[in-house]
């Protein structure tokens, strides 16, 4: 029998080359004369995304037919990454398809990087989204991620004379050949206006919503496929437009320049991402984002459902939605009027199956970042929605009072709308209220938010509250980032870490094995070679690959403390000043991260670290021994060449404000040591790997408290420390900016005057635990030991165990195996 495969599914070398060459020619419209290297890449994208599809339908049949539960992941952020290497990569074809171009003159390395990464996220919280949805789709769990197709992602970095500087990021320019436009799943949202009451054809009393704008939602969907298996799920993103049915209206009287304002109006809340981390500003667009992609997400749930359910009394055992912060939660009041409004429930039916079918994830225990909208806007935006949750609270805080008889400060703390002068609605409350699941990202988080944050909430609901902590896809953040060490662990315990990586502890059986070191040694200096070329080539600077390399690459942010990185580097160059002389271990402090646009502070840490890096790179006095970098424009591609070059991870947040961390994860699981406080899921890292291989220093989040309320004087530290004092005096001089000498006078008044998050308090700790560090880098063995153990022992932080526990403890949802004829 002769078999002939199909150009589009086909996977031989063979037909690959040929569907290549094949979408060159009718997609591209180009031969091998006329392409430049982006078609390459786009007939590549096409000929994988070919290969999606079958799996792709079969999946949403098979959804569809067996009416399973699937999981809803509501998020404003997707911070995926390039999509060609992944897709290769879980569809099995990455040999096949590197050999087909090779065959055909062309390198699949330079392809990959050409692929204009969706930046759609600020930082942890997006990335988050895009592992789970990697681990939902390898574990066969039906699930779709809801959010927004931004047309410009986070900004693009560059750093000009040391400042950060924001360009627009215009990753659609050239197409996006990964999403395919559903035009006829467009739903419309309606924004503004008033509400009013009126009686149906039964008599009873209802409210209708009058809206004075309406916005079009279109999906775009982006297939996620899962590791060698044949589950391809959704990420279904919303792009808005303007409503013609309003267009019209304008046009007809005339008003042309009006209609187009009007289309522009719509389609602004789908044009930037808020370029915010940890903060919330109140801005009204970002509120209509907001409820934007919630109404199309909730509409598009609720016509799946209706497509095999006759009524709602099955909604929320069939549907599972997750609300990634606080972002999506106006769909708990959107929900409650969809039901109420639309499909004509009772206000206790639907209360029931909207607290069944919400969960709510917190990311974070700044107050700061607690989103809370001004009642005005809420009047202003969303009439309907602002009634509804007066009423969730009115009946709401009748359960406090119950529960509380005569607690009046209690009703206040709890109540949705926060009082005294201006009223804004706080959308935790919503969340906690309306969910049936309350969890935070790691157990320190988890505890403090019971303990503080939502503390009334814990004592009201204590079994709301669960912890799930995070996780990262072994799949990108080990198999594609470093295939190198992927395959030398493959070699030695087999390959079934990939979806179960707990089996990577089989590892430490090699961990005093000789030559095994030898080779995993050899992989870190590898990766730290191409990191030397990369930083040569960007950052024109040149770094010894034998230095230890100390890594802190995050968002610029205050808490997370790059400031205390930087003390530290001076207090070295003021040893090397004092004494040239000096014993001193080389080492590459390596930055990373970008501050928020309007984050003023964030902004002078990057151009200190770059005005620091100035003066001691050149100094001959160092000679060479220290090297600084600040990397530009950071994001999941650059994290990809970074994380497995590190030595040394700087988790180094002030204990109780970082809710969990990633980054910590991806280190580690690519054998970097970390050097850290007690803080998110630091402390479980330390745990798992061992007080032996983790550097520890700092405050607890209790002792921070305890010292916070006893009065904290950062002063006294400042005229007690010599070698502290010495560095804010270095600073201080202008030295690091001679021709702008105040330029970094805010930070050392921020420091000495307030030093909100105790850098001075935790500087002698830090410091001491970073001459351990240098101190333990100089016995290589032990420390590739070391390093060995941490990539062993990091099993846990795999999101298919984060995922797993949301599956049985939030979401009751089973996988099921999509079978596929061959
Ligand atoms: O849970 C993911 C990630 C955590 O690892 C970080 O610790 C946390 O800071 C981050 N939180 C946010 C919060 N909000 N916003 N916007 O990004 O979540």
């Amino acid at each position: 029998e002769i078999k002939v495969e199909d150009d589009r599914t086909g996977m031989t070398v063979e037909t690959l080359k040929r569907a290549f060459a094949d979408n060159l020619y009718y997609i591209q419209g180009k031969n091998e004369f006329l392409a430049t290297p982006y078609d390459y890449y786009m007939a590549l994208a096409y000929t994988v995304r070919d290969r999606l599809l079958h799996r792709w339908i079969n999946t949403a049949t098979t959804y569809l037919q067996k009416e399973v539960k699937t999981v809803y992941y509501l998020s404003a952020e997707f911070l995926m990454g390039r999509q060609l290497s992944n897709n290769l990569l879980n569809l099995n074809m990455y040999d096949r398809v590197c050999q087909a171009l090779e065959e055909s003159g062309l390198k699949l390395d330079d392809l990959i990087a050409l692929e204009p990464e969706p930046g759609l996220g600020n930082g942890g919280l997006g990335r988050l989204a895009a592992c789970f949805l990697d681990s939902l789709a390898t574990l066969e769990i039906p699930a779709v991620g809801y959010g927004i197709r931004y047309e410009f992602g986070i900004f693009d970095q560059r750093i000009e004379e040391g400042a950060q500087v924001e360009h627009p990021d215009k990753w659609l320019r050239f197409g996006n050949p990964w999403e395919i436009r559903r035009p006829e799943l467009t739903v419309t949202v309606k924004l503004g206006g008033h509400t009013e009451g009126y009686h149906d054809e039964k008599g009873q009393y209802r409210v209708r919503w009058i809206p004075d704008r309406k916005v079009l939602g279109t999906p775009y969907d982006t297939p996620v496929p899962g590791y060698h298996n044949n589950t391809v799920n959704s990420l279904r993103l919303w792009r808005a437009g303007a409503s013609e049915e309003f267009n019209f209206q304008v046009f007809d009287s005339g008003d042309y320049s009006g209609a187009v304002t009007d289309k522009i109006f719509s389609e602004n809340i789908s044009k930037v991402l808020y370029p915010n981390d940890n903060t919330s500003q109140g801005q009204q667009l970002r509120l209509e984002q907001q409820y934007f992609f919630v109404s199309c997400s909730l509409q598009d749930i609720i016509n799946t459902y209706r497509r095999t359910h006759r009524n709602f009394d099955q909604f929320h055992e069939k549907v599972a939605i997750q609300l990634n912060d606080t972002h999506p939660s106006i769909g708990i009041a959107e929900l409650m009027r969809l039901l109420i409004d639309k499909y004509k429930l009772g206000w206790n039916r639907a209360w029931y199956i909207t607290k069944h079918t919400f969960g709510y994830t917190n990311h974070t225990l700044l107050s700061e970042a607690l989103e809370r909208w001004h009642v005005r806007l809420f009047e202003r935006l969303l009439p309907r929605h602002l009634e509804i949750i007066y009423e969730i609270n009115h009946r709401f805080l009748e359960q406090v009072k119950v529960k509380y008889p005569g607690d009046g400060e209690r009703l206040q703390r709890m109540s949705l709308i926060e009082e005294g002068g201006e009223k804004f609605v706080r959308m935790a409350h919503l969340a906690c209220v309306g969910s049936h699941s309350i969890n935070g990202v790691a157990a320190l988080h988890t505890e403090l938010l019971k303990e503080r944050v939502l503390h009334d909430f814990y004592e009201m609901f204590p079994e709301r509250f669960n912890n799930k902590t995070n996780g990262i896809t072994p799949r990108r953040w080990l198999l594609l980032s470093n295939p190198q060490l992927s395959n030398l662990i493959t070699e030695k315990i087999g390959d079934s870490w990939v979806t179960h990586l707990q089996d990577l502890q089989k590892l430490e059986a090699f961990a005093d094995d000789p030559e095994f070191r030898q080779r995993f040694a050899t992989i870190k200096q590898q990766h730290k070679q191409e990191l030397v070329d990369y930083i040569l080539l960007f950052n024109d600077v040149e770094v010894d690959p034998n230095s230890l390399f100390d890594v802190q690459v995050k968002r610029l942010h205050e808490y997370k403390r790059q400031l205390l990185d930087v003390l530290y580097i001076i207090t070295l160059y003021n040893r090397i000043k004092r004494n040239p002389g000096i014993e001193i271990l080389p080492r590459t402090f390596i930055f990373a991260g970008k501050a928020a646009p309007g984050y003023y502070m964030a902004k002078l840490v990057i151009r200190l670290i770059n005005a620091v890096a100035k003066v001691v790179n050149n100094d001959p006095d160092v000679a060479g021994r220290i090297k600084v970098v600040f990397m530009e424009g950071f994001s999941v591609s650059l994290g990809q060449k970074i994380y497995p070059a590190a030595n040394l991870s700087e988790q180094i947040s002030m204990a109780g404000k970082e809710a969990s961390g990633t980054g910590n994860m991806k280190f580690a699981l690519n054998g970097a040591l970390t050097i850290g406080t007690l803080d998110g899921a630091n402390i479980e890292i330390r745990e798992a790997v061992g007080a032996d291989n983790f550097f520890l220093f700092g405050l607890t989040a209790q002792e921070v408290y305890d010292l916070k309320s006893r009065g904290y004087n950062p002063m006294d530290y400042y005229h007690s420390n010599a070698q502290l004092k010495e560095v804010i005096d270095r600073i201080a001089s202008g030295e690091f900016c001679p021709e702008h000498p105040d330029l970094f006078k805010p930070i050392v008044d921020s420091l000495l005057y307030k030093d909100e998050y105790l850098l001075f308090a935790d500087y002698q700790s830090y410091i001491d635990c970073q001459d351990r560090v240098s101190h333990a880098y100089r016995d290589q063995e032990n420390w590739i030991r070391m390093s060995i153990l941490n990539t062993a022992r990091t099993g846990k932080f795999s999101s298919d165990r984060t995922i797993r526990e949301y599956c049985q403890d939030i979401w009751q949802v089973e996988p099921i195996t999509i079978d596929i004829e061959e």
